[in-house]
């Protein structure tokens, strides 16, 4: 067991799952095992129908696919597949929350209103378009329309590369890498990708780079930013973590997925009076609203919501018994959420016509009568609360406080305004640079241990710690999110965390706002005068196992910062592919992935690069 997680919740409802014979994903991965080497590697094709191809890695066989394709092709085609795919779910994600605010701005919806006017100026401003004296419904629809038009533009580059200092988009204008729409960077990989297209590594590595960067710079920042806008600025807020925030006596309702846009009107719903009426009536003593994953870290990031897990936790939630209904939109939901629930009395309800699970009910979320489909939706875990089997609920008591909250603008608040005190802290040595680690869990890997022991080993190191996603809720439920975290710092770190009243981890959200570090580091060196890849800073994704982890990676590095990975990606089975990525890029991009499966190993490379950064520097 204790190779399956280091999480005492999980690891609880992993024996409480095996007692009710429910099969989770560490049954299925075994199951799985041994996992086929040619996929491992990276080294088979099924582009088109003459195949599927795979190379033989020992030489001993086939050197390419029937249409030719060696290995460096095949495996260069997959990595910018995958990229293509993770920056079309970020940014399909920005899309629909750009269509939110410009059906806000028409008038179409009302539970949508503007509930950060001084950022939707300052995007606006961003963006050229008036704001003096005009309606702020005017002002939204422009800006809705003008990042509508991103996706699709004609007009050369997108509008947020130009927060990166000057110097970074020389590096992408000289190498052809500047992303030129967001759709567009996706379309053209699958087209390079297709038969017969590109079967360059370099030229393809390149296209995947471009494709990363619509993502980092484009369709995250569009997500995150009109978030901001329609949802509120994240400010710094407590809560807790775990799954023992779920609640006996109450009705709960876990939101997993992604978007804010139903989950924060779930939120307000849940408070309803006729509702919590209605929960009273049947024996509960409320209701109860939980986060998972992402859409757990946009309602945590604004509300202070309480998460009830990370990625390898959704199917543990509903064997606590004690979950009447999950409320899913897209992304990370396990297929077999409902095969799971069918063992207890959760409803698992999809939501987004882009995500329906056989066996769950589909209930289609439309925001132009949000309100009242989120409170169908409530109602119907309310009314599930009489179905719950008091012999089969044992929710864990495990929980964990945390601070959350940190956008960019909570930093600078925290900061008294303006960077500089961070800057003079990393002058100085007190911080020695600053890590982003982000990412999900993976089963093949012992859940959140990996993410533990990298996080700790280096604000022991005197290096602050930035997080989103899965890696931000791990930090959360081992209480590194707190500002008493900051006894397990170093002397100079200590110091700058219990000066600030700050944790020595900050959440800064869900997976789409990486883009708010990426902000944070072009901020830095533009302050500096210097391009990112210049300053001593590092990310890295100790347990990740997605699509969009990969477009991630991509953008970090293509960004200029060094980026290390804990799972080992399907690029092995090409050495000229690999060697590109890890060391070929560094003259490039300015930066390189590594990939290291022991954290603290990982670790002492980030210190390493983070040490050499500030020598060359002169710090
Ligand atoms: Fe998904 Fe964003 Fe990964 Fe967690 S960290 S498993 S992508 S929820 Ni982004």
């Amino acid at each position: 067991m204790v190779e399956k997680s280091i999480d005492q919740a999980t690891l609880k409802m992993l024996k409480k799952a095996q007692r009710d014979g429910i099969e989770t994903v560490w049954d299925r991965l075994a199951a799985q095992e041994p996992q086929c080497g040619f996929g491992q590697l990276g080294i088979c094709c099924r582009n088109c129908n003459m195949g599927p191809c795979r190379i033989d890695p020992f030489g001993d066989g086939p050197s390419q696919g029937v249409c030719g394709a060696g290995a460096d092709t095949i495996v260069a085609r997959n990595l910018v597949r995958a990229i293509a795919a993770g920056a079309a779910a970020h940014s399909d994600h920005g899309r629909g929350i750009a269509s939110t605010l410009l059906a806000s701005a028409g008038g179409d919806t009302a539970d949508y209103p503007v509930r950060d006017e001084a950022k939707l100026q300052a995007l606006a401003a961003e963006y050229g378009i008036a704001v003096e004296g005009r309606a702020t419904a005017e002002i939204a629809r422009d800006l809705a329309n003008a990042v509508l038009e991103e996706f699709g533009t004609r007009k050369g580059a997108l509008q947020f590369i130009n927060r990166a200092p000057e110097q970074r988009r020389a590096v992408w204008d000289k190498l052809g890498i500047t992303p030129r729409g967001i759709d567009r960077e996706v379309v053209e990989s699958m087209h390079r990708t297709h038969m017969g297209v590109d079967n360059d590594p370099v030229s393809l590595i390149l296209q995947g780079m471009r494709t990363a960067l619509s993502d980092g710079w484009g369709g995250s920042i569009v997500a995150t930013e009109l978030s901001d806008v329609l949802f509120g600025t994240p400010r710094p807020v407590k809560g807790s973590s775990n799954l023992g925030v779920l609640k006996e006596d109450q009705v709960n309702i876990i939101l997993h997925g992604h978007e804010p846009t139903l989950s924060d009107i779930i939120v307000h719903a849940a408070r309803d009076p006729e509702l919590l009426q209605e929960a009273r009536a049947r024996g509960a003593a409320g209701i109860n609203v939980c986060g998972m994953c992402c859409t757990g870290n946009e309602i945590l990031m604004r509300h202070g919501v309480p998460v009830a897990g990370n990625f390898l936790q959704q199917e543990l939630a509903i064997v606590t018994g004690a979950v009447e209904a999950m409320i899913v939109d897209i992304q990370c939901v396990m297929p077999a959420l409902p095969q799971v629930a069918g063992c207890y009395h959760t409803k698992i309800i999809s939501t987004s016509p882009k995500a329906k699970f056989p066996g769950a009910e589909h209930i289609a979320f439309d925001e132009h009568n949000a309100m009242e489909t989120a409170k169908k939706i409530v109602r119907i875990a309310v009314e599930n609360y009489s179905n719950r089997r008091a012999e089969k609920v044992n929710i864990p008591a495990d929980q964990m406080e945390y601070m959350a909250g940190f956008s960019v603008e909570a930093i600078l608040e925290a900061l008294g305004g303006s960077l500089n005190p961070l800057i003079d802290a990393v002058k100085s040595g007190a911080v020695k640079g600053i890590v982003g680690v982000v990412g999900c869990n993976n089963p093949k890997y012992i859940q959140d241990n990996s993410h533990l022991v990298f996080v700790r080993e280096l604000i022991k190191n005197d290096i602050l710690v930035v997080g989103t996603g899965c890696a931000a809720i791990a930090c959360a439920k081992a209480g590194l999110l707190l500002p008493a975290a900051a006894e397990q710092a170093g002397d100079g770190l200590r110091g700058v965390c219990t000066g600030l009243g700050i944790p020595p981890v900050l959440h800064m959200g869900s997976c789409v706002d990486i883009s708010r570090i990426m902000t944070v580091a072009a901020a830095m060196a533009n302050a500096l005068g210097v391009d990112i890849a210049d300053l001593p800073l590092a990310g890295a994704a100790p347990e990740w196992m997605s699509e969009k982890a990969v477009s991630i990676g991509t953008y970090v590095v293509s960004s200029g910062i060094f980026t290390i990975l804990g799972t080992v990606p399907p690029v092995l089975g090409s050495q000229n592919v690999a060697e590109l990525l890890t060391g070929g890029a560094e003259k490039v991009v300015g930066a390189v992935f590594a990939v290291e499966e022991n954290p603290a190993a990982a670790a002492k490379l980030a210190i390493d690069h983070i040490a050499a950064k500030r020598k060359a520097l002169g710090l």
